[in-house]
This record gives C-alpha cells, structure tokens and sequence, in this order.
C-alpha cells in the first residue's frame, strides 16, 4: 500500500505574519486584507529582512496590523503613530518606519501630525487605508466621509465637505503620493516598493471596501460591490496635480494614480548635515 506523505503547505507571506494571532478580526469583504498584503508582497519582493522594518499604527480595524505582522510592530494610541514612528526613526534611521493606519486615525485626531511630517519632508511611508468612516467604532462619519454619504451619525447624509488626500499631503510637502484602490493591488505593491527605497515623507492613501460601516448604508452593498464600483470608476491619471484628483464613490470617478514623485532634502539629511556643520564650527 502506498503511504501518503502529508507535505505542510505554507502561505508565500507565512513568514511575514503573526499565524498565532489568526483568525483576523477583519469583516467580510473588507478590503485591509488586500491593503496588508500589498505591502507585504511589496517586503517580499525587495527581499526586506524583517529586522530592518518597523510599521507603526493607531488604532481602528486598519490598526490592526501592527499586530498581525510579524516584525517590530507598534499599535499606539489613537492619532499618535506618526509622532511615535518619527521617534523611532531619529533613534534607529536605518530602520524603513512604515506608518499604517486608517483615515480616522491618521486624519481626524492625527490631522496635525500628519501635515507636520509632510512639511517637514520627514523620512516615513504613511500608508492611510481610506473607508470613508470610522469602521471599528460603528460606522460614525469622519474627515474624508463623502458628501451626502450616510453614516450612523449622519442618517440624513453628511453636510460637510471631505478632504482630499493626496490634495493635502502634496500642499503640505510630501514629496511621493499615490493614491490606489484595494483593486489596483498590482499598482499600489509597486507604489509600496517606490516609496520603501527613497527618502522623505511617502504617502500612499488606499480606498478601500468598508461593507459594514459604509457600503451597506450607501447602497454600495458588498465589499465585492465596492471592487466593481472602483472597475467602473477608476481612471489611472499618474502625474497630475493632486488638486485634480477627484475621488467620488456617490456615482462619479475615482482618479488613482501616482501624482507627486520629487526630490527634496529630506528631514534626516538635513538634521544629519546640520550636526555635522555645528561639530566642525564648533572645533
Ligand atoms: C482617544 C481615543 N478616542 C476614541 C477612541 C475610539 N476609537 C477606536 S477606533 C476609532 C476609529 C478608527 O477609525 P479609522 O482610523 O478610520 O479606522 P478603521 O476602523 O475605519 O480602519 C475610534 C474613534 C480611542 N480608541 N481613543
Ligand atoms: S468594520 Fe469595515 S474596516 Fe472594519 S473590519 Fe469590518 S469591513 Fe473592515
């Protein structure tokens, strides 16, 4: 009788993941899955050793993957990742400090962190999942809910206007932007790559399926319903001015692509020619 050898089959990412920490918490047809992985092919490709990344998060559901990727990994408090990661990064500047958290996180509370590290072209990638509510917390509205979007905090449609990402971290001085969907994963991995070897503040925002906290209330439906909005929606528009970039999930179009890619004196290479200025003036 032949005997059968049961061959262990192991993820292409295994190495990149926490498996103890699994079943992930994640919905349904959310679109983080796609969101973490992309960045995790992206590590894969590079061939990153795992000891030279750090991801920072705050909290939310998109902060849930400081924890589940297995490298130094940090879930800070809610709006705080980028003040934490630009610690770590003046202490260990050989370290990529990847920040990756959600709209709400990075934008409402953080808001003011983020512009401040962008001014400062300070050496991060900022990966912002976008789902246009806060998920975690129930679906409440936030600063880049669409207009007229129904939360459960606006049953009656949103009265306030959004931001636009790319549009505010380009004026505030980050020197890469992208914008890409969960669909484009293909795109958004090789945005991830770019961003990982180059210096200054990266910024990549996903738009990515929330079925719970914003598809359903909006009639998308499904996470699956979201993708073949972004199919129909999206248009690859690389280069233009991000002010440009409309981003509409309420019927109109969603421009991706990457918009700003220059080259700018970044924080650490200022602070670094700084300090040696002072030693020698001081000798
Ligand atoms: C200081 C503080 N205020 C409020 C909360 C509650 N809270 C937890 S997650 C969250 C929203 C997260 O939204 P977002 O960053 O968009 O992430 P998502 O869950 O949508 O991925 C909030 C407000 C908190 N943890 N800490
Ligand atoms: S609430 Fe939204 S963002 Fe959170 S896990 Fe569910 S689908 Fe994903």
């Amino acid at each position: 009788m032949e005997v059968q050898v049961k061959k262990e089959v192991k993820h292409r990412l295994s190495r990149w993941i926490r498996e103890e920490r699994w079943p992930h918490i994640w919905c349904s047809g959310c679109g983080l899955g796609i969101a973490m992985s992309s960045m995790l092919y992206a590590f894969e490709e590079l061939n990153l050793d795992p000891k030279e990344i750090a991801i920072v998060s705050g909290i939310g559901c998109t902060g849930r993957v400081a924890g589940y990727v297995k490298v130094d990994s940090y879930h800070t408090t809610h709006g705080r990742p980028i003040p934490f990661a630009i610690g770590l990064k003046i202490a260990k500047p050989e370290m990529k400090v990847i920040v990756f958290s959600g709209d709400g996180d990075i934008i409402a509370i953080g808001g003011n962190h983020f512009i401040h590290a962008a001014r400062r072209n300070f050496d991060l990638i900022c990966i912002c999942v976008n789902n246009f509510n806060y998920g975690m917390t129930g679906g409440q509205f936030g600063p880049t809910t669409p207009y007229k979007a129904k939360t459960t905090t606006t049953p009656y449609g949103n009265f306030e206007y959004p931001f636009n990402l790319p549009y505010l971290a380009a004026s505030a001085g980050a020197t890469f932007v992208a914008r890409w969907t969960c669909l484009h994963a293909y795109h958004l991995r090789q945005s991830i790559k770019k961003a990982l070897q180059r210096k200054g503040f990266s910024f990549i925002e996903i738009i990515s399926p929330c079925p719970t906290g914003f598809g359903r209330p909006n009639k998308i439906g499904e996470g699956l319903d979201e993708m073949k909005y972004y199919k129909e929606k999206s248009i690859i528009k690389n280069g233009i001015d991000p002010k440009d970039a409309e981003l509409s999930l309420m019927g109109g179009n969603i421009v991706v692509g990457e918009f700003v890619d220059i080259n700018k004196p970044s924080y650490l290479e200022i602070l670094m020619e700084n300090n040696e200025r002072i030693r020698r003036e001081e000798k």
